[in-house]
């Protein structure tokens, strides 16, 4: 069989054009694709809401890889054992009340169920701002990682989304430009910055961190304790991954009216 080149760029051309295309004017758009955007994008693609990630770096999975210090296994607890499980993950009990699993399967098995459900992902780019109208985030500002790491001039482009998620882990990236331009609409208005190191009170905190903090903006993940201020946790993923389920579970609410 004959190849020819420009049928292959043609293929890539196209296909990636008709998902961008889709994704213009979408439900939700989530910033960042580590554990808790991924998550997020799985529940609210299952609940048939229309759902993209955008990632800046070339691989999707943020702190996942790595387990802890570059060790690739990862710990959960019980209830974010039993997310991997709906996954499918493999877990393996340690100790009562913790497993562990690759986190090579983990970021790969999570990505494809992501991808099957239906959402869309983009990697490689960047998240640089928000646009606001009348005091509503109604959409991103996206650009090229490779724009920024060259530091071109080049204007970016726009999608339109009902709500927005950061998901951008530690640097909680979208809050702080929201922080910088607007006020956040939290009690302290501003990034408080993520305390020290306390897995456990870390674990609870993402949970009742996991909300919305700008109307139309929600924050997941390690940027909803940086926002306010609650500690790290280091390598226990269920909080992330409970986070994301949370995310999903309140724009859900938000999207079918409910308070
Ligand atoms: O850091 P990351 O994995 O965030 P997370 O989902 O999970 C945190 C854990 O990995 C770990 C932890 C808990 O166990 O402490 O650190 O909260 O993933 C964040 C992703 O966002 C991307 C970044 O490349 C990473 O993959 N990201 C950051 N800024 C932007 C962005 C941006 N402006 N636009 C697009 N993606």
């Amino acid at each position: 069989m004959q190849i020819e080149e420009t049928v292959i760029s043609k293929a890539i051309l196209q296909s990636y054009y008709q998902k961008l295309m889709e994704s213009l004017e979408t439900q939700v758009a989530i910033v960042g694709g580590g554990p808790s955007g991924l998550t997020a994008a799985y529940f609210l693609a299952k609940g048939q809401i229309k759902v993209s990630i955008f990632e800046k770096k070339l691989s999707l999975g943020g702190g996942m890889w790595g387990g802890g210090m570059m060790f690739n296994q990862i710990v959960v607890q019980r209830e974010g054992r039993e997310i991997l499980d709906g996954f499918g993950v493999s877990t393996k009990e340690f100790s009562p009340g913790y497993w562990v699993a690759d986190s090579v399967e983990a970021v790969s098995t999570i990505c494809s169920q992501t991808l099957k459900a239906g959402a869309k992902i983009f990697n490689l780019i960047y998240a640089e701002d928000v646009t606001i109208k009348e005091g509503v985030a109604t959409g991103l500002v996206l650009n090229w990682t490779a724009v920024e790491t060259a530091e071109l001039h080049v204007d970016p482009l726009c999608i339109k989304a009902q709500f927005i998620v950061d998901a951008t882990g530690h640097p909680a990236k979208l809050a702080g430009v929201i922080q910088q331009k607007m006020g956040l609409k939290v009690p302290s208005q501003k990034i408080i910055g993520e305390g020290p190191m306390w897995a456990e009170a870390g674990e609870k905190a993402v949970l009742e961190n996991t909300q919305e903090i700008y109307p139309g903006v929600f924050v997941a993940g390690m940027a909803a304790n940086a926002v306010f201020g609650a500690p790290r946790m280091g390598p226990i993923f269920g909080g992330m991954l409970l986070s994301g389920k949370r995310t999903a579970d309140l724009i859900q609410r938000k999207l079918e009216g409910k308070p």
